[in-house]
Parts: structure tokens; C-alpha cells; sequence
């Protein structure tokens, strides 16, 4: 229809996308059978069939296991820069990608290997088709803050590559303020700062990732709407939210998509961005993600159009790279 053809010639910026997390089946096989690593799955098919998740650990369960794939620079390399060629695809001009860091070093994979391997993509990605991207890494939740300390500690040393640090995985029971410190040093060192919120947990902990951590953008932030104060925040500060509605209606955060709280956070005056979240996991990348929610929720032309020009002011940019972008 014609509202796909006007998602797919916008340009867009992609915020909210696990690089790990747009591993598709069929690279999981291949680079296994390169590295040597076994599978609990015996097929393509039977690997498809584990994406049928009823809660976010669900999902984690599986996104870990397909991870532990990825063992070379090469590989993440390879990882990356068919993501990039991918978003390329659907007009996709800018990435600030996430990568977790410690689901690969608690495998004894070193940390150099992972982010000399994305960074490559990055540049060569850039150099081949313009598309700019820049890598934010996060914390995992689930483990304890001195994992993430150390974790911080590993990436001084590529302070020139990493522009952020986030805080992703299984939400419930790991409120933000648990890694206050280890944001507080982030900070100190000149990382931009980003946490999931909101998601699976309440709208306490996007108080915290605001007012605890100090963050600048909120990944999620669906349970937001609970919480009128909230909401007023939210908007008064023009604080972005990543959102991702077929993360989202595979996950279960939402049933359908019709009732995805999309619709009434625009109502509300809240700068929401559209994203993929995990594209090889949720059966789909951005455009994707544009065309089901624009469908679910019959969005007007200019509200897609609105959608795609938010992604630009809530993304990492100066002024200047934004008006030569758009
Ligand atoms: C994630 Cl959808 C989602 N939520 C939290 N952590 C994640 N890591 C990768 N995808
Ligand atoms: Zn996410």
C-alpha cells in the first residue's frame, strides 16, 4: 500500500537495535559450523520453531544461546556489517547500535575481539554506503554491578569507539538503581548514557533510569503510561523513547498491536522513535516495524512522517549533521 512505500523512502535513524539480536538463523548455523560450537537445535527450522516466547527471559534464554556462535573479530564483523547493509536497505541513515559486552567475555571471548570487529563494521560500512553508525555498549542487568564495573574498566581503553553505555536484559527484580555507580563512573568518563525501562518492569524504574542513572533516552518506556507524573516529565524534557512494537507483541508486553500505547504517547506530546529492538528474533526490521504499527494503529501519513523526523532530533547528532542528513 501506499503507506509502505511512503515508511520505506523516509529516511530514518535506527536507536534501539542489539546487534546480537539481528543474528538471523541461518548465520547462527553458519558461523557454528565455522567455529565448532554446538547447538541444542539440529536445523534452521527447529531454531525458528524456539521463537515462540511468552515473556522477555523467554526470548533471553534463546538470544544467549545463539550468541554463543559468535567467536572471531571476523565473525562479529560479519554480524555487523550485514546489519548495516540490511538498514541500508530500508533507508536507514544512522545507527547507534547496543552490544552486551558480557555475553561474550563471561565465554572467554576477549572484549578487544568484539569491538574491533563491530568497529570495522562501522567504518567500512560508512565507506561503502554512507550509512553512519556508532556502537553503545550495555550493561546486562541480571549480573551484579561489579561484573558491570569491570566491564566499564575494559572499555576505557576504547573510549574513541563507544559512545554510550546502556543497561538491557531480564528487567524484573534489577531496578536501575542498582548500577547507580557504575553509571555515575560512565558519566565521569564521558559515555553517553542509556537504560531499558519500562518494559516488563514499572514505571518506578523509569523514574530511576531518569533520576538515579541520569540517563538521555529511555529504550522502551511503555509502562511510562501508568504514571500521569511521569508522562508530564517525560514530555517537559523532551526525554526520547526507543520503541519496538513487534519486540513488544512477540514478547507479550503488549496482546496485539492495536493496543500498542504508541498512539497515545504521541497524543501525550512524548518524543517516540520507531525500532527493531532484536529484527531476526521479532520478524522484523525497521521498516517492518513502521508498516505493523502504522497498520495496527492506522497512523495517518503524517504521523509516519512525524515518526521517521523524531528519530533525527532523538538521535545522537549535532545540528549540523542532522540538516545535512535530512
Ligand atoms: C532485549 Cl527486547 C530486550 N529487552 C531487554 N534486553 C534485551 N537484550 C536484547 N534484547
Ligand atoms: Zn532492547
Amino acid at each position: 500500500p501506499d503507506r509502505d512505500r511512503l515508511i520505506a523512502c523516509l529516511p530514518k535513524c535506527e536507536l534501539h537495535i542489539h546487534i546480537e539480536g539481528s543474528l538471523e538463523p541461518e548465520m547462527v548455523f553458519s558461523l557454528a559450523r565455522r567455529n565448532n560450537i554446538p547447538l541444542p537445535w539440529d536445523s534452521v527450522e527447529a531454531l525458528r520453531r524456539a521463537y515462540a516466547f511468552g515473556s522477555l527471559q523467554d526470548f533471553l534464554d534463546v538470544y544467549y544461546v545463539g550468541m554463543s556462535v559468535l567467536v572471531t573479530e571476523q565473525d562479529f564483523y560479519d554480524l555487523a556489517f550485514a546489519y548495516l547493509r540490511r538498514a541500508h536497505a530500508d533507508n536507514v541513515v544512522h545507527v547507534e547500535m547496543f552490544f552486551d559486552p558480557q555475553g561474550h567475555t563471561s565465554r572467554g571471548i576477549a572484549f578487544d575481539t568484539v569491538v574491533n570487529g563491530l568497529h570495522r563494521a562501522c567504518v567500512e560500512a560508512s565507506e561503502s554506503f554512507g550509512i553512519r553508525a556508532s556502537l553503545i555498549m550495555c550493561f546486562l542487568r541480571h549480573l551484579d554491578e561489579a561484573d558491570a564495573q569491570r566491564t566499564l574498566d575494559a572499555a576505557l581503553a576504547h573510549r574513541d569507539r563507544i559512545v554510550g553505555v546502556g543497561l538491557d536484559s531480564s528487567e524484573k527484580g534489577h531496578p536501575p538503581e542498582k548500577f547507580a555507580h557504575v553509571f555515575g563512573r560512565a558519566r565521569d568518563a564521558g559515555f553517553q548514557l542509556f537504560a531499558h525501562a519500562g518494559e516488563e518492569g514499572p514505571p518506578d524504574y523509569v523514574w530511576q533510569a531518569l533520576d538515579v542513572l541520569g540517563v538521555r533516552r529511555v529504550d522502551h518506556g511503555n509502562r511510562a503510561l501508568e504514571d500521569a507524573a511521569l508522562i508530564s516529565r517525560l514530555a517537559r524534557d523532551r526525554v526520547p523513547l526507543t520503541v519496538c512494537p513487534l519486540s513488544n507483541l512477540r514478547l507479550r508486553v503488549v496482546p496485539d498491536l492495536a493496543h500498542h500505547p504508541l498512539r497515545h504517547m504521541l497524543e501525550k506530546d512524548l518524543t517516540v522513535t520507531v525500532n527493531s529492538d532484536d529484527p531476526a528474533y521479532f520478524g522484523g526490521y525497521v521498516n517492518d516495524n513502521f508498516s505493523a504499527i502504522a497498520r495496527a494503529l492506522d497512523l495517518s501519513p503524517a504521523e509516519i512522517v512525524t515518526l521517521a523526523r523524531t528519530s533525527f532530533s532523538a538521535a545522537m547528532m549535532s545540528d549540523d549533521e542532522r540538516a545535512a542528513a535530512l
